[in-house]
């Protein structure tokens, strides 16, 4: 695979269908607005902000329901995400770095299919994140498929109408970082499977530095796979990023979370990122606007903005 891609392809999708609260949809608008196509051409790449996805028209005129679960826009989700991995699909093909700006992580279903369709099973996937999103079906309280796409991608959880995902990322290529609010259930699917994960806890303990050395050492150790980091805003301490719709406090912190982005860029393995679950109608004007910022400045980092 192409390393240090020197072409940047920004991938927007104003999807909000995984969860209840509305405002996630108009984030990626607000971080191209903020500047981000620019500031990623200060940094010398080439940037092509590809459309918006119409996610209206995706819309089917009924939803299916699944027995057992109350999961809520399964066809809906579905066909936005479809839609985002043949885009994210296309970029990764060209060697261009795929950023895909959401929505919300129900969007990591397409996001993710992407760009494995092109880097198959050597893909290893960081997925930073207050919460394991590795709900199924049926374990799923809420209903909310945007606490479900870790199922789905490691094939723990399939459904027909997700067919096309065929998912092949493997289970010892997969890591989390800055989790802090797990359901029960959840927590018994991580353990059953043995999937890695460096809790806030495991930050506390052996700071951010060493926690992100073991998770690159987990699932990259020789430095030769292609990274996909699938950044969940709401890693952040609220205090840092607080417009967003499910936050939990005792987060990440505005270095830590940068200095991740920063060791991932330091790898020159990272070839697609998305940065998901800003969501700019929560909060006032100041929380807005300093939510849509350090999503910017994350991204940037991740480009390796910040290295010398
Ligand atoms: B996010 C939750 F119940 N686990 O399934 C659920 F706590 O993409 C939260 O990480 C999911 O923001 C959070 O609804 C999804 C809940
Ligand atoms: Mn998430
Ligand atoms: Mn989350
Ligand atoms: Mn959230």
């Amino acid at each position: 695979y192409i390393k240090n891609p020197s072409s940047v392809g920004i991938i927007p999708t104003c999807y909000d269908g995984g969860q209840k609260k509305s405002g996630v949809d108009i984030a990626p608008g607000e971080m191209l607005k903020a500047g981000l196509a620019t500031q990623i051409e200060k940094m010398g790449y080439s940037v092509n902000v590809l459309p918006d996805e119409d996610c209206e028209s995706h819309k089917p005129e009924s939803e299916i329901s699944v027995e057992g679960s109350n999961v809520l826009n399964l066809v809906w989700t579905s066909n936005v995400c479809k839609a985002h991995a043949a885009r994210v699909e296309e970029q990764c093909r060209l060697g261009n770095f795929a950023l895909s700006l959401g929505g919300d992580h129900s969007l990591a279903l397409g996001t993710i299919t992407g760009s494995s369709r092109v880097y198959g099973e050597d893909l290893c996937i960081i997925w930073v994140d207050a919460h394991t999103d590795i709900n199924t079906l049926s374990t799923t309280d809420s209903g909310n498929l945007h606490g479900c796409p870790v199922s789905f991608l490691l094939g723990i959880e399939t459904h027909p109408e997700l067919a096309w995902m065929k998912p092949i990322i493997r289970k010892d290529r997969f890591v989390y970082i800055g989790l802090r609010d797990i359901e029960h259930k959840e927590r018994k699917i991580v353990k059953d499977n043995n999937i890695k994960a460096f809790t806030m806890h495991h930050v506390d303990k052996y700071g951010i530095g060493a926690v992100v050395q073991m998770a690159i050492d987990h699932i990259n150790p020789n430095l030769d796979l292609p990274i996909h980091l699938s950044l969940d805003v709401d890693a952040m301490d609220p205090s840092v990023a607080p417009a967003t719709g499910t936050p939990v406090r005792g987060g990440l912190t505005f270095r830590e979370c940068h200095y991740l982005c920063e060791a991932i860029a330091e790898t020159n393995c990272l070839v697609a990122m998305d940065l998901v679950e800003v969501n700019p109608l929560l909060g006032d004007e100041s929380a807005f606007n300093q939510t849509v910022a350090v999503g910017n400045s994350v991204i940037r980092c991740a480009l390796g903005e910040t290295l010398l």
